[in-house]
């Protein structure tokens, strides 16, 4: 797919207020089994809106090329959040409903899968160039079903608020991911004895030059573990463009901020990588709880690293109205790659709790299902439901804070009304 975004305007957002349109025209490389969506127009920013929970929650629904509507955090660079609901539609998030993050308004608007290269340099034997076709030809695909989440997915939610993207809970997605192991890529190149980290690139960039390029890294012996994989296709067809088109990096169990998308640069490195998503953005308080408290700033902090344990109830939203009685309640789970190993709720505010049954397991990285069936009262019930994963780690009934807002993972109440 060759794809051209010939116009490229910013959308309506809490600060601009006026009408938008991405406007696309694409070509096709020359034929090959490619996507044609030439003369297509996008209007970014629809009339519908939709209001998250919390203060200022007001968003626009937008249409971005490859995406039905989603949620508009911002236009430039893209940032689209997934409407909730969708998660109740199955555990497999649709490749035209997953969220979009990028950090740098410079997103690449024209890829020709026919000359892009990913190129693997730094401390390697073998500095190597490759093609889609010779990641494709040259290494066994590998598949893996993962969740990606935002480390800022529902920010919007903390208290006491922090700066940063106001999310609802719609910065996660799940999809079954194919590719080639980073592992036999790096082998092929041949990693030099001394080497520590591996750092990752990507196509987008800044718009001036003082804002530092968005790289990310792992320590080699991670980039190594056989599971990280440079994905060229998401739920059995290409990359969506928005979500990488057309390789990125899928780091299992690990937060969305390593899953660098258009990746295009690979460098193997002999002392730990030190650019700024590292060295200063997407760190953690170097605490068990990842916490401190609210308005302190942490003594010591690490990069932030695997997802914690999570359970959504899915099926029923905050403020909905019901009849009293059986309810079939349902929902999704997921953690950092222990999987999911026993999900209960409540329907009293956490009195009581009843345990839930799980879906289908899709593998331990995986958004797992789960189905319960509680007894609602006459008036207000405070529904809840708590994950715990194979390694007995649950979720907190208390909000932890951190100034980043990163890693939220409170057990969540939604409060229906029944009559
Ligand atoms: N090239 C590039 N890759 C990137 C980013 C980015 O800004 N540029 N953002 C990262 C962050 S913070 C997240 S949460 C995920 C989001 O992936 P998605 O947009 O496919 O949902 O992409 C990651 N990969
Ligand atoms: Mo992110």
């Amino acid at each position: 797919m060759r794809f051209i975004v010939e116009e490229y305007i910013l959308g309506r957002n809490a600060m601009q207020n006026r009408r938008q349109i991405l406007k696309s025209g694409a070509a096709t490389a020359l034929g090959i089994g490619a996507a044609t969506i030439a003369g297509s127009r996008f209007a970014a920013w629809a009339a519908e809106t939709v209001t998250l929970p919390f203060e200022n929650g007001e968003r626009n629904f937008v249409t971005f090329p490859g995406k039905r509507p989603m949620i508009g955090l911002t236009a430039r660079p893209p940032q689209l959040e997934t409407p909730f609901s969708v998660f109740n539609d199955g555990v497999i998030t649709p490749n035209d409903a997953f969220f979009v993050r990028y950090h740098l308004a410079d997103v690449p608007l024209e890829i020709d899968p026919e000359t892009f290269r990913l190129e693997i340099k730094g401390q390697v034997d073998k500095p190597l160039s490759l093609s889609l076709a010779d990641l494709k030809s040259g290494f066994p695909a590998v598949e893996v079903v993962a969740v990606n989440q935002c480390s800022g997915n529902s920010r919007g939610f903390v208290e006491p608020r922090v700066a940063g993207g106001q999310l609802g809970n719609g910065a996660m997605g799940n999809a079954r991911w194919r590719g080639v192991s980073l592992k036999a890529v790096l082998e092929k190149a041949g990693v030099k004895s001394g080497a520590v980290q591996v750092s990752f690139g990507g196509l987008d960039g800044p718009v001036v030059p003082e804002t530092p390029d968005f790289e990310k890294a792992l320590d080699l012996d991670h980039a190594r573990d056989g599971e990280v994989m440079l994905a060229y296709a998401m739920n059995g067809v290409d990359l969506p463009w928005l979500n990488g088109y057309p390789l990125r990096l899928v780091v299992p169990g690990y937060y969305g901020t390593y899953w660098v998308k258009h990746l295009n640069a690979i460098t193997v490195h002999d002392k730990p990588f030190d650019g700024f998503w590292m060295k200063s953005a997407y760190r953690i308080p170097d605490n068990n709880c990842a916490c401190v408290e609210p308005g302190k700033a942490p003594t010591a902090t690490i990069p932030i690293n695997r997802l914690n344990t999570r359970s959504f109830i899915t099926s029923i939203e905050n403020g909905a109205r019901v009849k009293a009685g059986d309810l079939a309640l349902r929902g999704i789970a997921f953690d950092g790659g222990s999987g999911i190993a026993e999900v209960s709720v409540s329907a009293d505010g956490g009195k009581s709790w009843t345990a839930a049954t799980l879906g289908e397991d899709l593998g331990k990285y995986s958004f797992r299902e789960w189905k319960a069936a509680i007894k609602l009262t006459a008036g207000e019930n405070a529904l809840m439901v708590k994950a715990t994963n194979g390694k007995g780690q649950t979720q907190p009934t208390q909000a932890s804070w951190n100034p980043a807002g990163y890693m939220r993972n409170v057990v969540e109440t939604t409060r229906v009304v029944a009559t």
